[in-house]
């Protein structure tokens, strides 16, 4: 299938300047394409997926995907989807990040047929008088007022440096284009008046035959409106230090009914077929959430591995199940950290005291002694029926950890402090 018609059947095209002209140029050679991603924080998160996801498509296919690294660009800040001036980054901070997520990157793509380029190179070594003279003179101000990202921030106002953003941006794409032969920039949809303003200026300069092309990918909404990629905790890492690989498979398994086929379509590489049966699943066994786990491993996998997806299943059957002993200190790291905790030193004491003055897992020790005998509590998986039961708390998980449930499925992780 032609590398478009598989992105407009995965739902993954909002915008492109002319469909049937890319279609033509895909299927006659292997091109060069690029996306931009400014080093504004130290870490990707799952937006960024978006238009990854496309780029691998188009590696897969034997095209020629490259990322642009905007050292020079995230020196001076897209005003896209802001509505407000950004601060400026220190450039250490901006070398910092584009350190942290060029590693990330080449951990997606590997390094056979893809490769990274920062804007900086070429963007430091314009010198004013250049700027002015080859590319200002290109750019109607008229034209830049009238895009939506500088036309929605004029009543709060924008800085000339922001105004100027878009410029720049534009002759990345000229620059690709002109030593790199890249045809194809990609893109979200808050990227096409950047991506349009590149390709007037290589038409300018290039003559307007010039085969450039533009192609947006749709912004994610749920099915109930909100906007996808936030949790309660912010944006979704896809740094397993800031979140870890379990909350990440989380967030695949917990997706609605009504939006699992469409990110099956866009986050996996799973072909036309396996998701078909996968629509029939959720529509004879809703309740399996097949669907929803195959997503949960496919996505995980790509981003973390395959065996942050055994860890993450292992923890997510433990907890339902109530068998956590069986879990690694390692994975209780994982599982547990969004997860009411206390902590406490680790001498031996009755259990009922344990509850209430150490942990405070129990308001009064009369809950506790009650809760104790209705076997409501667990510590580490196993039940404990009696009031005068000692607790050592240093028995398992190397001495780190007690896990207690209250009930069906409360948790709590006490941490040993020594
Ligand atoms: C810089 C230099 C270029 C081309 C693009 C850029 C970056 C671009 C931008 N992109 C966003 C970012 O960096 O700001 N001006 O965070 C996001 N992208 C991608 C995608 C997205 C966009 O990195 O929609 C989400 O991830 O385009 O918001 O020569």
């Amino acid at each position: 299938m032609n590398i478009v018609d598989e992105l407009k059947w995965r739902g993954a095209v909002n915008q492109t300047t002319d469909e049937t002209d890319l279609r033509k140029l895909t299927d006659e050679k292997k091109i060069g394409l690029y996306c931009g991603v400014d080093p504004t924080g130290d870490s990707l998160h799952i937006g960024h997926l978006i238009p990854f996801m496309m780029l691998k498509r188009f590696q897969l296919q034997g095209h020629h995907p490259v990322i642009v690294i905007g050292g020079g660009t995230g020196a001076i800040g897209d005003p896209s989807g802001k509505n407000s001036e950004r601060v400026l980054q220190t450039m250490d901070q901006v070398q910092h990040n584009k350190e942290a997520l060029t590693a990330q990157m080449e951990k997606l793509f590997g390094t056979d047929n893809f490769r990274i380029v920062d804007n900086y190179d070429w963007l430091s070594k314009l010198s004013l008088l250049d700027f002015l003279r080859d590319y200002g003179k290109l750019f109607n101000v008229n034209t830049m007022l009238n895009k939506e990202v500088v036309a929605s921030r004029l009543e709060v106002g924008i800085s000339f440096t922001e105004f100027t953003y878009q410029i720049l941006q534009s002759v990345d794409y000229l620059h690709l284009f002109q030593h790199e032969d890249v045809q194809l920039q990609v893109g979200g949809a808050d990227q096409w008046g950047n991506i349009t303003a590149g390709i007037d200026l290589i038409h300018k300069i290039e003559g307007a035959d010039a085969r450039a092309h533009a192609l947006t990918i749709p912004l994610m909404l749920k099915a109930d409106g909100t906007k996808f990629g936030k949790t309660a905790g912010g944006a979704v890492w896809l740094d397993p230090e800031k979140t870890t690989p379990y909350e990440f498979y989380q967030l695949w398994i917990n997706q609605d009914d009504r939006d699992v086929i469409k990110y099956l379509k866009y986050f996996t590489f799973l072909s036309e077929n396996e998701i078909s049966e996968l629509e029939q699943e959720v529509v004879n066994h809703p309740e399996k959430r097949m669907a929803q786990r195959r997503l949960a491993q496919e996505v995980t996998q790509f981003v973390h591995g395959k065996q942050a997806v055994t860890e993450a299943e292992h923890i997510t059957q433990a907890l339902f199940s109530g068998d956590v002993a069986s879990l690694s200190v390692a994975e209780i790291e994982q599982g547990f950290k969004n997860m009411p905790s206390a902590h406490t030193s680790g001498d031996t004491k009755n259990i009922v005291l344990w509850l209430v003055d150490d942990t405070k897992i129990e308001p009064s020790r009369r809950q506790a002694r009650e809760d104790v005998k209705n076997g409501a509590i667990r510590i580490n998986g196993e039940k404990v029926t009696d009031v005068e039961a000692e607790i050592n708390p240093t028995d398992h998980f190397d001495g780190k950890f007690v896990i207690v449930r209250r009930g069906k499925k409360k948790y709590f992780l006490v941490n040993i402090e020594n």
